[in-house]
């Protein structure tokens, strides 16, 4: 295993597993978790439900299909889950995602019978941060999602929930990417940080004007939980990345502690990401959307 840190030096590292180092190599970023596969996990929502499994495998073809540079995708909002969770924003959203929820209404086909084209909102996201969307076949492995994110690129599911719990779904679907995480990628600020997860991104609760409030898309696109979380049943915890990184998470059902951020800043933990140890440095030159492999002995 050899690293090629310029055209002189040949220099023998420890094994580092590929990771992509330009756009195009995303297309190798495709690998999915088999968990909560409707057809595999009796717990699924969608669990022999024939129909449903066919319109999943058809979605996943799409998605493997996809190239860089391609294609329109078709998105399928469900009403219900739109109408739910827009009465809830403005009492349990943050004002970042208020803000973001506004203009995608206006921009970007945001409505409750209107269905959003993928390319629409990356379209969108271009310009305000610099994100774009890909399609994903389903859950992706960690690597994979992490690593895409390096070049801005977030890989969103095209299928939907399953019907019979619209409220929540243990898998993230269209919803879930499109009004969980979609409005949060629009903001300047949110957009900066993606690798502290699960308590974060996608659970994270902050503090605005002495009341909480949810920025995390797991619950921005569950009515149920984003009830359940700000309803003082759950546990609270201050955000501290130290304890946050290596606290156990469950992705089944709603979460049974949250991590409370005092403010925006705070939530993006750079200190702590600095202190990260690797046994090499990464630097993203935008200009080529490429990686560049830097030598730190
Ligand atoms: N539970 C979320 C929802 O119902 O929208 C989806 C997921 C978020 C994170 C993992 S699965
Ligand atoms: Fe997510």
């Amino acid at each position: 295993n050899y690293l090629i840190l310029s055209h002189l030096t040949l220099v023998a590292v420890s094994p580092v597993p590929w990771f992509p180092r330009k756009i195009q190599d995303l297309d190798k970023c495709h690998h999915l978790i088999t968990k909560y596969d409707p057809s595999l996990d009796h717990g699924h929502p969608g669990f022999a439900d024939l129909e449903y499994m066919k319109r999943r495998a058809f979605f996943a073809d799409l998605a493997f299909n996809y190239r860089v540079g391609h294609a329109i995708w078709l998105l399928l909002f469900r009403r219900e889950v739109y109408r739910k969770l827009s009465n809830l924003y403005p009492t349990h959203a943050c004002t970042q995602y208020l803000d973001a929820f506004q203009q995608l209404e206006k921009y970007c086909g945001y409505q409750e019978d209107n269905i959003p084209q993928l390319q629409d909102v990356s379209r969108f996201l271009k310009e305000r941060t610099g994100f774009q969307l890909r399609p994903a076949a389903g859950l992706l492995s960690a690597r994979d999602f992490l690593a895409s994110l390096a070049f801005r690129v977030f890989q969103s599911t095209q299928y939907i929930r399953h019907f019979s719990s619209p409220m929540h779904s243990p898998e993230p679907d269209c919803c879930h990417e499109l009004l969980g995480h979609v409005p949060m990628l629009a903001d300047k600020e949110f957009a900066q940080f993606s690798q502290l997860y699960w308590f974060t991104v996608e659970f994270g609760l902050c503090k605005q004007n002495g009341s909480i409030k949810a920025y995390g898309a797991g619950l921005l696109s569950s009515y149920g939980e984003l009830m359940y979380a700000l309803s003082n049943k759950p546990e609270y915890k201050p955000f501290d990345p130290e304890v946050t990184a290596v606290h156990p998470y469950q992705d089944q059902a709603f979460q049974p502690v949250y991590f409370v951020a005092e403010n925006v800043e705070d939530a993006k933990a750079k200190n702590y990401m600095m202190k990260i140890k690797k046994p090499f440095s990464l630097h993203y030159d935008p200009f080529t959307c490429s990686i560049e492999v830097m030598n730190t002995p």
